[in-house]
């Protein structure tokens, strides 16, 4: 029998996936069952992603929920399932005092590593209008070297995630700036755009130097192939947002219709069975424990 966890997961192979020459397919995550799925889907690793554990809350992406909300989702995420969770720490919540409380609390509770974005605090989502902006790359630098000071193990990760493209100051301060955060110590570099297509983020990846390994999020530009950000030196590909956005739609479609009809007689193929839910559950796992 497959021991369930009651505890956290001891899923730090983060390092190793970042390692290795094919791109990693990362899964954004919610709560533990959209993790859960994540997993169970052939996922290799989870991102626990602030826009999503803030829509499950109900509230925008707008540094509205605290570092502790944040923390409880992932760590459900974690106790849940048993592959590597980044968790998107957003800005790192304040100041560098306000980072090293983060890398304490996240490493304690088996999170395989943070992701910190060199945005102004309050951050706004990414792709929320024309008027983010970036905090300097020294304040920033600080935040990384911090957080590297403060993990207790090597093993945890330290992603920097420059928002330079985002903010429209170009190709150069992105490169300037990602190379300086690995400078401070950043394990990788999370390079974003909001571009409809992949140009902007294979212009960086062209004078990228493997200086460290990429992560990749193409919200926007979703006709990346995997096998396409392989062959740039992509590390790690992120699709951050589609338990949430899938789920949304399922829910509205199926609830608008037994609304419609009266009845949920004509959801019922279309929807999960409660065999499908017990078995992400690992009822049966559970149910012998008791036995
Ligand atoms: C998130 O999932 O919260 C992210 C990635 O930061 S994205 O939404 O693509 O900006
Ligand atoms: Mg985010």
């Amino acid at each position: 029998m497959t021991r369930v966890r009651v505890a956290p997961s001891e899923a730090t192979g983060l390092r190793a996936l970042l390692e290795e020459p094919c791109a990693t397919k990362c899964a954004g995550a919610y709560d533990a069952l959209s993790a859960v799925i994540a997993e169970t889907s052939g996922f290799d690793a989870i991102w626990a992603s602030s826009f999503g554990i803030s829509a499950s809350r109900a509230v925008p992406d707008m540094s509205l929920l605290t570092m502790t909300d944040y923390l409880a989702a992932t760590a459900h995420m974690v106790e849940a399932t048993s592959i590597p969770v980044l968790a998107d720490c957003d800005t790192g919540f304040g100041s560098c005092a306000n980072v090293a409380l983060m890398v304490s609390r996240y490493e304690a509770f088996g999170i395989a590593g943070v992701c910190i974005e060199d945005k102004v605090f309050p951050k706004m989502n990414s792709f929320v209008g024309d008027n983010q902006a970036l905090v300097t790359e020294d304040e920033f630098a600080r935040k990384i070297a911090c957080a590297c000071a403060t993990r207790r193990a090597d093993d945890f990760v330290i992603v920097a995630r420059t928002e330079a493209l985002v903010c429209g100051a170009g190709q150069a301060e992105a490169l300037r700036r990602a190379r300086r955060y690995v400078d401070a110590g950043a394990d990788a570099i999370f390079i974003h755009s909001k571009q409809r297509s992949a140009d902007e983020i294979m212009q960086f990846l062209s004078v990228w130097d493997g200086y460290a390994p990429i992560v990749l999020a193409p919200t926007t530009y979703s006709d990346l192939h995997i096998d396409d950000a392989t062959s740039c030196g992509v590390s790690l590909i992120i699709y951050a947002n589609h338990t949430l956005r899938a789920a949304v739609r399922a829910a509205t479609l199926t609830l608008t219709e037994i609304a419609d009809k009266g009845s949920s007689e004509t959801v019922e193929s279309e929807i999960a069975s409660l065999a499908d839910v017990f078995e992400l559950e690992r009822l049966d796992e559970w149910v012998a424990l008791d036995a």
